[in-house]
C-alpha cells in the first residue's frame, strides 16, 4: 500500500517528518506556515469556481486569470460543490482581517478568509501554486495541477505599499493599471501617486485648471506630459480598489511645486510666474507661504483630491523644502496639515513634516538612508507609525550596478540582495517592529519613461520588498528566497515582464 502522506514540511521552522519528493512550493511572499501534502487538484473543463454570497468579485477575478490560458469556461457559482471554493468565514482568529487558509486536496482547492481582501491575498498564493503558464493570455496544453499543501497566512504589517511617480514622467491610465496588476500577485495593497512635481501636475482640479493644462504640458526632456481627468482618476481608484489596493494620491508641497507656481502667477510671493521646467533639478521651489491665497489654493486642491479619494490617507509630501525657510515650513504645515482633517483624511508626509505636528494620526515616510534619525525617532516615542521607505534599500529608481541603463544612484547601487537584507522592524533606532506602520517602495520616474523601464526596475526589486512587508521574520531567508525568485522569473516572463535578471539568481 502507498504511503498517503509522502511528507510533511513546514516552512518557517524545523522540517517535519521524512524528506520530501514533493518539492515546496516556490512562492513570493513567503507564507507563515506551508504543509506538503500528497496528492493535488487538477483543473480541468468542468471545474467551477464556488463564491460565499458577498465573495463573487473575487471569483470573477480569479476566473479572468485562469480562463485565458486555460481555455476552460470556470463558472462563478453560488452552488456548493468541489473544484475552488472561495469561503468566506470559519477562519482562526490569527489569520486575522487580511489573511487567509488555502486547502488543496484531490478534490479540490478551498481558500477560506474572514473578508473578502483576505480571498484575493489566497487567490495570489494559489495563482503562484499553479505553473507559470498560467499567466499567458493564450491557451497554453499545459496540466493544471495545484500541489496538495495546507497554507495559513497573514502580513506582518497591515501597509504594504509602492509608489508610481507620475509627475516626472507622465504615465498614463493603462500603465498604472499594468502596475497594480503586478502589485496585486504580491500582495501590496496600497498605491502610493506622487500626482505633482516642479516638472508637472497630473490631477485635474476643476477650481484650478490651469494647473493641468498648463501645468500638466510637459515632462522631464521636454516631452508632451498629460494628466488624468476626474474620470480617469477615478478609472484608477476603481481598478485598484477591484484589486485590493488603496490609492494614496500625493501633492507634493510646498517645495516641488513649479508647476503649479508656473500655472498661477499669484501663487508666487513676487506675482510672477516661472517658465515650465522640465531638468530633475530639485529643491528650488516654494508655494509662497505669506499669502492668502495659498491657502485657498491648497484647500482647494485637497477638497477636491479628498472628494475622488475612497482611502483614509492623503500624502502631503514635504520633502526637499530648501527654498523655504524652517520658519515658513512650520507655518506652512501648521495651516495646512489641518485641512486634511478637515476632509476626512489623515496625513501622510515625507518623514520631515512631522517634526511640525503633535497629531499622532499623521504618519511620517522614512526615506532617508541613515539608520537612526532624530525626527522619527522622536515621532515615534510620540505615538507616531512610521511608513519605511529607506532610500538605500526601497528605491525601485536606484541603479541595481554600474552598468543598468536607466535610473539614479545618489542612494547607491541595489541589487537584489540589498533590497531583501534588512529588517523594517528594526532598521531604524528607536523606531520598533510596534512603531512600523509597512513598507513602501517608491519609484521615483526622472529617468523612467515607459511601462517597460517600470517592469525592469521594479523587477525583481519589488518582490524582495513585498516580501520584507507580508512575511513573518521568522522566515527570512536569502538563500531560500533567491530560489523561490528563480521560479518567479519564469511568471514574469509568462506577464510579459522585461525584469532585470540579476546575477544574484540562478535564474531557470
Ligand atoms: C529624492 S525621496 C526625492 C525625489 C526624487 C528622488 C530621486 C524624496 C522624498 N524626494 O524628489 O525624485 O530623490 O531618487
Amino acid at each position: 500500500v502507498a504511503s498517503v502522506l509522502v511528507a510533511l514540511v513546514v516552512v518557517g521552522g524545523a522540517p517535519v517528518g521524512s524528506a520530501s519528493a514533493t518539492p515546496l512550493p516556490r512562492l513570493v511572499p513567503e507564507p507563515v506556515s506551508v504543509q506538503v501534502k500528497s496528492g493535488g487538484y487538477t483543473l480541468s473543463a468542468s471545474t467551477k469556481i464556488h463564491t460565499s454570497p458577498g465573495a463573487r468579485g473575487v471569483g470573477e477575478y480569479l476566473a479572468g486569470i485562469l480562463r485565458p490560458s486555460t481555455g476552460y469556461r470556470l463558472p462563478v457559482t453560488s452552488a456548493p460543490h468541489g473544484g475552488i471554493s472561495l469561503v468566506l468565514g470559519g477562519v482562526p482568529k490569527a489569520v486575522g482581517d487580511q489573511g487567509y487558509q488555502l486547502t488543496v486536496t484531490r478534490s479540490g482547492v478551498t481558500v477560506r478568509a474572514a473578508s473578502t481582501t483576505g480571498l484575493f491575498s489566497g487567490v495570489q498564493t494559489l495563482r503562484q501554486l499553479l505553473p507559470p503558464a498560467v499567466e499567458k493570455r493564450d491557451r497554453q496544453h499545459v496540466r493544471w495541477t495545484v500541489p496538495g499543501v495546507t497554507i495559513t497566512d497573514h502580513p506582518r504589517f497591515a501597509h504594504r505599499g509602492a509608489m508610481l511617480d507620475v509627475a516626472r514622467h507622465f504615465h498614463p491610465v493603462a500603465a498604472v493599471k499594468r502596475y497594480v496588476d503586478q502589485l496585486a500577485l504580491y500582495k501590496i495593497n496600497y498605491l502610493h501617486l506622487h500626482l505633482t512635481d516642479d516638472q508637472g501636475w497630473r490631477f485635474q482640479v476643476d477650481s484650478w485648471p490651469r494647473l493641468t493644462t498648463h501645468g500638466g504640458s510637459t515632462q522631464v526632456g521636454g516631452g508632451p506630459g498629460g494628466y488624468y481627468t476626474k474620470a480617469q482618476y477615478r478609472e484608477i481608484v476603481a481598478y485598484a480598489a477591484a484589486r485590493k489596493i488603496t490609492v494614496i494620491p500625493e501633492v507634493d508641497l510646498p517645495g516641488h511645486t513649479n508647476a503649479a507656481l508656473s500655472s498661477y502667477a499669484e501663487l508666487n510671493c513676487d506675482g510672477v510666474a516661472p517658465p515650465l521646467r522640465t531638468d530633475i533639478e530639485v529643491g528650488y521651489s516654494s508655494l509662497c507661504v505669506s499669502k492668502d491665497v495659498t491657502y485657498r489654493f491648497v484647500e482647494d486642491v485637497i477638497r477636491e483630491l479628498a472628494a475622488s479619494t475612497p482611502g483614509e490617507y492623503l500624502h502631503i509630501g514635504g520633502d526637499e523644502a530648501q527654498a523655504t525657510t524652517d520658519e515658513d515650513y512650520q507655518t506652512f504645515m501648521s495651516k495646512v496639515l489641518p485641512l486634511v482633517g478637515k476632509y476626512g483624511k489623515k496625513v501622510l508626509g515625507w518623514h520631515e513634516f512631522v517634526k511640525t505636528t503633535t497629531d499622532t494620526s499623521a504618519v511620517p515616510q522614512y526615506w532617508g538612508r541613515s539608520t537612526s534619525n532624530a525626527v522619527v525617532q522622536d515621532a515615534a516615542a510620540r505615538g507616531h507609525r512610521v511608513l519605511m521607505s529607506p532610500a538605500n534599500k526601497t528605491y525601485l529608481d536606484m541603479k541595481y550596478d554600474p552598468t543598468t541603463p536607466i535610473g539614479l544612484k545618489w542612494a547607491g547601487y541595489i541589487e537584489v540582495k540589498d533590497a531583501y537584507e534588512w529588517n523594517p522592524g528594526a532598521h531604524l533606532t528607536g523606531v520598533p517592529e510596534s512603531s512600523v506602520l509597512g513598507v513602501e517602495a517608491p519609484l521615483w520616474t526622472e529617468t523612467i519613461e515607459t511601462s517597460a523601464h517600470i517592469d525592469y526596475m521594479a523587477f525583481p526589486r519589488l518582490a524582495a520588498i513585498a516580501e520584507l512587508a507580508w512575511s513573518p521574520w521568522s522566515t527570512h531567508d536569502w538563500e531560500g528566497f533567491r530560489t523561490r525568485l528563480a521560479a518567479q522569473g519564469e511568471r514574469w516572463t509568462a506577464l510579459g515582464i522585461d525584469f532585470y535578471r540579476s546575477p544574484q539568481i540562478a535564474w531557470p
